[in-house]
């Protein structure tokens, strides 16, 4: 190495350790009580406690008790993690329901922390959104709080907790929720929540000083993650952990992926075997043997209907494209006993990639592109916050300085999202969902309708929807460290008002 090169990685390593010395620092997870935005706060109109009600009727009522506790959780690899969960496993209790059921859960916070419970995609009453400092005061350690709502629409969610995310759902208080059809399409339904974990971050963090800064600067869209976790998992387990799915020959079934983590996973599947059925809870046109590679982005969801189409034992694993990938492999066997393949399968794959936004949805919310009441345009940025380290934008502010998306009940609201940083942003609605309708100024042949879309360096989405639940609901990143750095705004309902504040006694922390 000459003097130069050398001089030039030296500095970088320097700007690395003061990252992650920030990042780590106890400044960083500020407490202290801050304003939201003018109108969101303001005590004009109806308090948003006092809207949306919603009665079980002669619904039938669905009950379940979540307790949030410290468990020491083994990864099936030989690795245990002090984990934080709902009911004592990665993930939590597994919730199912039946569409037009009226939900009732129960949680209670048995951590030393504060906590909350998001029902990620449930388009339900603004109070019941699980959102500290806005929607709800963080159930307070040794607390109690009720969440109920009517399961609407089938499919496939999730629930996490929305108190400080990007450390809560890291260690692992997240789980499953399927709204199942009242006449079910698939006779077999299994659930695959994909995550990340830091298990070895010490380490990590010694040998890679450094890592993250290059990373920033290295543009694959998720260098910054990919150096803090080494150990991939399904449904909580890693490796030789991950329990084989039992299928005969000839039989489908309906797998449901949710992506838990901070890291787009793409998932290499037997040739010919997969079709997308669903995004987001929303069906999608999908056609079998188009892909075999499904691409989900840091808090989606996406639904397959798999066929086994022969007796041998095979895998649905990651691609190997990343360090760790080989550990985030689901066997697939026609017997319980069977031997699971152990060689690595060539899983490298020139196939298509399916992700999120590659079917169009069976349904629409606009059957052509509306005139808009409202238009927002969302720049999503990188950049440093004045002694505070790498800052995630909207519109060049951070959370709560963010301005908000300001609607009335009844508009048709579209927001332009680009992307003009070097990281990869998975952007999640609350309480709605919007038709995707163009990709960097093309319209797309077959809009989609989600609640996430994933925008990745130097793209541009237009995204339409209609301000029909009123409330205060958050617009975000679901990288949860990005929100944690910023990227967080509000969509903000003229009349009503949060009487919640952020930071304060309750430590309400919403990112
Ligand atoms: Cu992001």
């Amino acid at each position: 190495m000459n003097r130069k090169i050398i001089g030039s990685v030296s500095i970088l390593i320097l700007l690395g350790i003061g990252v992650v010395l920030f990042f780590n620092s106890p400044f960083y997870n500020n407490n202290s009580s801050q304003s939201l935005p003018e109108g969101i706060l303001e005590e004009e109109g109806t308090s948003i406690l006092d809207i949306g009600n919603q009665e079980a009727g002669d619904r039938s009522v669905k009950t379940f008790d979540l307790t949030a506790q410290e468990t020491e959780w083994e990864l099936g690899n030989g690795e245990t993690v002090n984990a934080w969960t709902y009911n004592g496993t990665v993930p939590g209790e597994p919730l199912r329901v039946t569409e037009g059921d009226f939900v009732r859960i129960n949680l209670k916070n048995e951590l030393d922390v504060p906590v909350t419970i998001h029902w990620h995609g449930v388009l339900l009453p603004n109070k019941m959104d699980g959102v500290p400092g806005l929607t709800q005061n963080a159930v307070q350690p040794g607390e109690t709080f009720t969440y109920e709502y009517i399961a609407e629409d089938a499919g496939t969610y999730w629930y996490h907790s929305h108190q400080h995310s990007s450390t809560q759902v890291d260690k692992g208080l997240y789980g499953s929720l399927v709204v199942e059809e009242k006449e079910k399409e698939y006779d077999r339904d299994e659930f695959y929540i994909l995550d990340e974990w830091a298990v070895n971050q010490e380490k990590r963090d010694m040998s890679n000083m450094g890592g993250m800064m290059m990373g920033a600067m290295s543009g694959d869209g998720e260098a910054d993650t990919q150096q803090m976790y080494d150990t991939f998992t399904v449904n909580g387990k890693s490796g030789e952990g991950i329990d084989p799915l039992v299928i005969k020959e000839g039989e489908t079934a309906r797998l449901r992926f949710v992506n838990a983590g901070f890291q787009q996973h793409q998932l290499v599947f037997p040739k010919g075997s997969m079709k997308v059925i669903a995004n987001d809870a929303e069906k999608v046109n999908g056609k079998k043997g188009s892909s075999n590679v499904l691409e989900i982005a840091p808090g989606e969801r996406i639904d397959v209907e798999y066929t086994k189409q022969n007796s041998e034992s095979e895998v649905i694993a990651q691609k190997t494209n990343i360090e760790n990938a080989e550990e985030m492999r689901i066997p697939v066997v026609t017997k319980e006993n069977a031997d699971h393949p152990s060689d690595q399968i060539n899983i490298a794959s020139s196939s298509e990639i399916a992700t999120g936004v590659t079917y169009g949805s069976e349904e629409l919310i606009f059957e052509e592109t509306p005139d808009p009441d409202v238009t927002y345009n969302m720049d999503l940025s990188m950049g440093m916050n004045m002694g505070q380290g790498m800052a995630f934008q909207i519109n060049n502010e951070v959370f709560p300085e963010t301005p908000p998306i300001k609607v009335e009940n009844g508009d048709i609201v579209k927001v332009n999202i680009t992307n003009s940083g070097r990281m990869n942003h998975p952007m999640h609605l609350h309480g709605h969902r919007f038709q995707v309708v163009s990709k960097n100024g093309t319209a797309l042949d077959n809009p989609i309708v989600k609640d996430l879309i994933h925008v990745k360096p130097g793209e541009e989405y237009t995204v339409y929807f209609k301000a029909n639940n009123k409330g205060e609901w958050l617009f975000h990143c679901h990288d949860n460290n990005h929100a944690e750095r910023g990227m967080v705004t509000i969509v903000d309902y003229q009349g009503v008002y949060s009487p919640f504040e952020l930071g304060g006694k309750y430590e309400n922390h919403p990112q």
